[in-house]
Parts: structure tokens; C-alpha cells; sequence
């Protein structure tokens, strides 16, 4: 695309779609999503679709392998499911749930680690329900391999979870991540994760896709680093700061770490405000999470 090639590496039909989007207004389209809008989360409803077991790293705070029905956060299903099983399910749950406008893939690995059944789960959801926003959170290691997908699959809301901007805090969190076969360790691993996340970021704002930044508030980690990722990722375009506190697992490496008070999470989130705007009505729900965000339905 010669001199107009704002972003080398992307493809064409990304390129015509983020000139396309350049004048959308995020506002309206957000006030129906239960996560981007505040107010909407009694309103609306989204549900989780487990379809991604795998990951394409490893963070110090995850364990997918504990299940219980009971605990609620996030890495947690009871089962995953095929991408036919979860359209079975959003049927079910559209008779049950009038109010349901969201079906979101939240792990209980990363949807993008499992692309075929991500996708496939999405379109066989679009198809039947057009009306149902497509909601997907990642790592965000292999979003710019997947742009492609997002658009055609009119894919609106993307969460990128991001928990440090500077790699010698991120090699802290990050025990290891998988990049085109290769595993990458240390400050190298969390310098190429960053990139790939920014440079996603960027694209999918552009695109006019509304992207949301989970971080996770890790004590002595990266408590002192959480303005600068604020600033970054308002600088990369995202619409929404959703800063979480870390839920410490037993045979985790910050199993022994403290879990951040909501009193110490909101005087940070409340400091983020002065550079975007910040969520503070997450539950950190289970990748099989159906129903309101204060309230499932079973
Ligand atoms: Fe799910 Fe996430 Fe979409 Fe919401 S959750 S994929 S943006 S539909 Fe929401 Fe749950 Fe918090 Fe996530 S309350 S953990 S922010
Ligand atoms: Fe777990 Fe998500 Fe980290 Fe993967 S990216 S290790 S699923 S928290």
C-alpha cells in the first residue's frame, strides 16, 4: 500500500477497515456491553463460552488445573466445550436470559492459543445470533496473527491483559511464553510479549475495535509500575483500564504473596483516571461464567 501503509505487516482488508473506523464513536456501542459500561452490568448480561483450554505461556499467578464449582475467578470451567456445545448453550441461555447481549471467551486458557475452536465458536454464534456482541480477553501474544479473523467476524470488544511495560518487570511475571514454536525466558520473553501487545493494540484501535487493558496488581511487582502501564496503553488507543488484584494459588510462585485490598486497588485505579478511564465493577469471573456480573444464573 506504499506511503499508506500506517501499519507494515498489517493486512489490506485491516488496512481499509481502520480508515473506515477512524470516526467511530466508542461511546454509544459501549453503553450496552455489561464490562465497558458501568451502569450496563445490571442491565445486560454476557456469558463465558470455555472453549480454549490451552496457553501460549505462563504466568506466575495461573493455575488452570484446580477446579472447583464454587471458586469464582478467572482460569477456572468446569468443562470445556466444543465450539457446537457452546452454540447449544447460547441457545439454552437466550430463552433463559432475555438480557443477555454478550457471549465472551475468557480461557480457560488463551483464545488465541486455540484459534480454530475461538473462531469457530464465534461464527457459528454470529450466524445464528447476529445480534450478540463477540467478546474475547487475551495475553495478546498472537493478536496480530489473527486480525484478519477479528474483522470478519465483526469482533467489537477485545481485552488485552497487560501487567507490566518494561520488560525487567515483566520477566517477574512471566515464567515463559511460546512464539512461533520457539520458548522465550526472562527479560527477552516479556520485551517480545510487550511488543506484540502494543503494536496489537494500536491496529485494533485504529480498526475501531474497543480494546479494554486487564492488569493485574501483583504486590512488590509491579504495584510501583502501574501508572506508566496506564499511560502506555492510553498513549496504544485502549478505551478502559481494568486493574484487578492478584488472586494468590497455592503452587503458584506468588502463592505467598498478599492479596492487594479493594482500598489499596481503588487509590491506584482512582490515580489511572488522570490518564484513561478506569473499570471498577470487574468480578474476575470464571471462563464458564453465565449470567449478570453481580449475579450468575445458573
Ligand atoms: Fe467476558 Fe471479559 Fe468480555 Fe466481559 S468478563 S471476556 S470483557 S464479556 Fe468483565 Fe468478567 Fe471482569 Fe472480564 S467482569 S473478568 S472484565
Ligand atoms: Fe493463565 Fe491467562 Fe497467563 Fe495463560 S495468559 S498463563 S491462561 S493467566
Amino acid at each position: 500500500m506504499g506511503n499508506n501503509n500506517l501499519y507494515p505487516g498489517t493486512s489490506c482488508d485491516a488496512q481499509i477497515k481502520m480508515q473506515e473506523n477512524s470516526t467511530l464513536h466508542w461511546d454509544d456501542m459501549e453503553k450496552t456491553h455489561p464490562c465497558f459500561y458501568r451502569t450496563a452490568h445490571l442491565k445486560y448480561a454476557r456469558m463465558h463460552l470455555a472453549v480454549a483450554p490451552k496457553c501460549n505461556m505462563q504466568c506466575n499467578y495461573c493455575d488452570r488445573n484446580y477446579d472447583c464449582p464454587n471458586e469464582s475467578r478467572p482460569g477456572v470451567a468446569s468443562k470445556c466445550i466444543t465450539p457446537q456445545e457452546a452454540l447449544q448453550n447460547v441457545k439454552a441461555a437466550c430463552k433463559k436470559i432475555v438480557q443477555l447481549n454478550v457471549a465472551g471467551i475468557a480461557g480457560p486458557g488463551d483464545p488465541l492459543a486455540n484459534p480454530k475452536k475461538t473462531f469457530k465458536t464465534f461464527e457459528l454464534i454470529s450466524k445464528e445470533f447476529p445480534e450478540l456482541k463477540l467478546c474475547f480477553s487475551t495475553n495478546g501474544l498472537n493478536l496480530l496473527d489473527y486480525l484478519d479473523e477479528i474483522i470478519k467476524l465483526n469482533i467489537k470488544y477485545v481485552t488485552i491483559t497487560i501487567n507490566a511495560v518494561d520488560p525487567l518487570i515483566g520477566e517477574n511475571i512471566y515464567a515463559w511464553i511460546k512464539y512461533n514454536g520457539t520458548v522465550f525466558r526472562g527479560e527477552e520473553a516479556a520485551a517480545l510479549l510487550w511488543a506484540r501487545q502494543q503494536s496489537a493494540l494500536q491496529i485494533l484501535a485504529g480498526l475501531g475495535i474497543i480494546v479494554k487493558i486487564n492488569t493485574v496488581l501483583i504486590p512488590g511487582v509491579n504495584d510501583s509500575h502501574i501508572i506508566e502501564i496506564a499511560k502506555e496503553v492510553k498513549k496504544g488507543g485502549a478505551a478502559l483500564f481494568n486493574l484487578v488484584p492478584l488472586i494468590p494459588l497455592p503452587n503458584t510462585p506468588f502463592a505467598n504473596y498478599p492479596r492487594p485490598s479493594l482500598s489499596e486497588c481503588n487509590a491506584l485505579r482512582r490515580e489511572c483516571e488522570s490518564y484513561i478511564r478506569v473499570m471498577y465493577h470487574c468480578r474476575q469471573c470464571r471462563a464458564d461464567a453465565v449470567g449478570f456480573l453481580h449475579k450468575d444464573v445458573p
